[in-house]
């Protein structure tokens, strides 16, 4: 008997699970990884995460944290699982009803469940709530049931886990507050309290509202290049506007959850979710934008030239977390038009992803290149100059991220393709070019 297991140990749940554990509560994580859990249960984590370590070694140390990988009767019920599309863009809830059916063996009268995993809106008490009916009680009458999203900016998961706001919907007001009872244990950030479906759109909207807004900051790049301006400047100038806040353009946007979501909205209404969908056909369509540059400039497979680098694999700056990440994107379609590719990341563990080889050597990655592309404006990017470059056997750089200091490298020889910058090659010049 626990007081809360939290189902699911990814990057939300595993840390969750500790800092409900550093509370004083009896926890038990589950996870149906056995691999993970024997790892956890001898201190190792999966995770590159800000502080995680610590945080779990002293949730196990305490005796108030243990692993398995099926769940025990508890007063509470989190799930955190993941919920991802399908290659037709169709959400797999498989994680969540698997969940909720081994709560419904478990529940009793008066627990509190919670559902975590973003999920399209009424999942909470359509899919969970009918699931959990079948332990021949009430949701929202015999227990608590509610929604509550976690809105972590992975990489600083544990810190935002603790100071950010939190949204509770529950199925009846008294559900959302003995969740708020609950998360208010570790939570310095506001609680507020909402009904689950208004919990679970403002999940989804919060991360739509970003992929567009991102979508929109892709196509002023795409207008700059055709315009022979410089996108990166005019979003400097034009975000001194008091109430303008554009984000950046850049080669696509990956991570588990951003181009992930919006597809939870666009599948349940087609017809009202058509900006969302054109973003996500910009966004996607950003890696294709960048090649399809680089050919322009000459760029060509096959042969010794037809060696393509890639630099960055993660989705973003300075993380080491490859889901989704756009360089994959611009790693399938160089591949289909037959280049040779070779993929760097100074964070992202070695090893095989989305089909591709990522390796630490950038040496090796840049010998006999024709051309690299930066994806990703990590730290150590930030600081390579012309020397970095010079096993290439082409000049070709494209830089996703505005990040590479373009006078010395054109200086040195290099012809520098700044994605939102306008060709100077073509009379697309842009101003200081
Ligand atoms: N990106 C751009 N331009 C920008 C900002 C981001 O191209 O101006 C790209 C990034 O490079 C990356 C992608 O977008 O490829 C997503 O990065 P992100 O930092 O916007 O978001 P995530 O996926 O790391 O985390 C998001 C966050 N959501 C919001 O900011 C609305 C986080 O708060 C959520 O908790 C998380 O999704 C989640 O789990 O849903």
């Amino acid at each position: 008997m626990a007081d809360v297991c939290v189902i699911g140990l990814g990057y939300v749940g595993l840390p969750t699970a500790c800092l409900l554990a550093n509370t004083g509560l009896d926890v038990l994580g589950v996870d149906s990884d056995a691999t993970r859990v024997e790892a956890l249960a001898a201190g190792e984590t999966h995770l590159g995460e800000a502080g995680l370590d610590v945080l779990v070694s002293a949730a196990f140390k305490s005796g108030n944290l243990r692993a398995a990988v099926n769940p025990e009767p508890s007063d509470v019920y989190i799930i955190c699982v993941p919920t991802p599309v399908t290659p037709e863009k169709s959400v797999d809830l498989s994680s969540v009803e698997d969940a909720a059916r081994s709560v419904a063996e478990l529940v009793k009268p008066r627990d509190l469940v919670v559902l975590e995993s973003t999920s399209p809106v009424g999942t909470t008490r359509n899919r969970v709530g009918r699931i959990l009916s079948g332990s021949g009680m009430e949701p929202g009458r015999d227990f608590a049931l509610c929604y509550c999203p976690e809105r972590v900016l992975p990489g600083n998961t544990v810190a935002e886990l603790v100071s950010n706001d939190r949204v509770i919907g529950g199925l009846t007001p008294k559900c959302a507050e003995r969740a708020a009872e609950l998360y208010g244990r570790f939570c310095t950030g506001r609680i507020v309290l909402s009904d689950d479906i208004t919990a679970e759109m403002c999940k989804l909207f919060e991360n739509a509202s970003r992929d567009v807004n991102i979508a929109l900051a892709n196509t002023f790049s795409r207008l700059a290049e055709a315009a022979g301006g410089d996108v990166w400047r005019a979003i400097e100038l034009a975000n001194l506007h008091p109430r303008v806040k554009i984000l950046s353009p850049g080669p696509g946007v990956g991570g588990h959850c951003i181009p992930v979501d919006p597809w939870f909205l666009i599948e349940a209404h087609p017809e009202a979710a058509g900006l969302l969908r054109e973003a996500r056909a910009v966004n996607e369509g950003q890696p294709v934008l960048m090649l399809d540059r680089m050919m322009a400039e000459g760029l060509a497979p096959g042969g010794a030239g037809g060696k393509l680098a890639v630099l960055g694999v993660a989705y973003k700056a300075n993380i080491d977390d490859p889901r989704e990440s756009p360089a994959f994107g611009l790693a399938r379609e160089a591949a289909a038009r037959g280049f040779d590719l070779a993929l760097h990341d100074p964070l992202v563990r070695p090893g095989h992803y989305d089909g591709f080889d990522v390796g630490r050597d950038l040496g090796g990655c840049l010998a006999g290149a024709a051309a690299a592309a930066v994806m990703v404006d990590h730290e150590s990017y930030r600081a390579l100059g012309p020397d970095d470059f010079r096993a290439m056997s082409g000049t070709l750089i494209s830089d996703a991220r505005n990040c590479l200091d373009h006078g010395a490298l054109r200086a040195a020889g290099f012809a520098v393709l700044v994605l939102g910058v306008g060709l100077p090659e073509t009379g697309n010049r842009a101003p200081g070019q």
